[in-house]
């Protein structure tokens, strides 16, 4: 018999709808990217991967991303770019172990870190905006149905979001795939739609998402500053936004693999004219 807590497949696992496994919860785990992530990836246009970071390694980019912004309080939301050329901490996120199988898994081979952004919500702020990722210049729903995938965002909570109104992400599941879009009544509203999910995420946890995700910050309770820290993945030709170009001296201390993933070629036709450069994964 089906309890309403538990499921019982085939093989006799259990998927138990628990804290740790709860269903309707698009979960995933640090590392390779399995068979049922990618379905779930496609399903809802994003996996929640917890336990990323532990609470010191929390700390540290923490420290970090206050320092990208400086000692004054956040007087609104704001974010800022690029800060893993001057802090180590934030430089060993862009190809972290727990994720970047999965970018890979998504992207292939052939990627670049298009942005980082670290943006902080104030205490007690609200900044509630849905939105899409990508370009008001030219909206990536002008190039096909569905809008194809060119910036697969992982977000690092810095800051515990594992309650309402902790600035969370808020996520409309499968909205990737809508040919209309959210209507513009609601996009200031901190519940737009019957189907949101609002994120619970402990610190250190990960949301991988497609550019074409609904998605917006919900406000914030908090009596201090929330932080997240983004890492933006794309098709080698699409132009950096938070950099022109990446720092050459920061270029010059990276690793190999970071400096490939700056996407700084030696010609710019270099993504579009063949002879693209392996990435020096571990495996190639
Ligand atoms: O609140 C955040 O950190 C994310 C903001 C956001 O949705 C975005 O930058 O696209």
């Amino acid at each position: 018999m089906i309890s309403d807590q538990t499921r019982t497949n085939a093989d006799g696992q259990t998927a138990a709808a628990t804290a740790t496994h709860p269903e309707l919860m698009p979960i995933s785990q640090p590392g390779a990217m399995t068979e049922m992530d990618h379905f779930v990836f496609e399903c809802f246009g994003y996996l929640i991967i917890p336990d990323v970071l532990s609470e010191e390694e929390c700390d540290e980019a923490l420290e970090a991303a206050k320092r990208v912004h400086g000692s004054r309080p956040a007087e609104k939301f704001l974010q800022i770019g690029k800060g893993f050329e001057h802090e180590p901490v934030l430089e060993r996120l862009i190809d972290h172990p727990a994720v970047l199988p999965k970018v890979r898994a998504l992207l292939g081979d052939r990627f670049v870190l298009q942005a980082a952004w670290c943006t902080v919500l104030p205490a007690n702020a609200g900044a509630v905006g849905w939105h899409q990722d990508g370009s008001g210049a030219y909206d990536f729903k002008q190039l096909g149905y569905p809008v194809p995938l060119l910036q697969l965002r992982a977000s690092y909570s810095l800051t515990d979001q594992s309650e309402e109104n902790m600035g969370n992400m808020i996520m409309i599941p499968g909205s990737h795939r809508s040919p209309v879009p959210l209507p513009k009544e609601v996009r200031k509203e901190a519940y737009a739609s019957p189907i949101q999910h609002i994120v619970r995420a402990k610190r250190g946890s990960v949301l991988l998402f497609h550019n074409g995700v609904w998605h917006s910050p919900m406000p914030s309770h908090l009596d201090y500053d929330r932080y997240n820290m983004h890492y933006i993945y794309s098709p080698p030709w699409l132009r950096r936004s938070d950099r022109d170009a990446t720092d050459p001296e920061f270029l010059q201390q990276t690793t190999p693999r970071l400096r490939a993933l700056m996407g700084d070629y030696d010609r710019p036709d270099v993504p579009f004219a063949g002879g693209f450069p392996p990435i020096p994964f571990d495996d190639v």
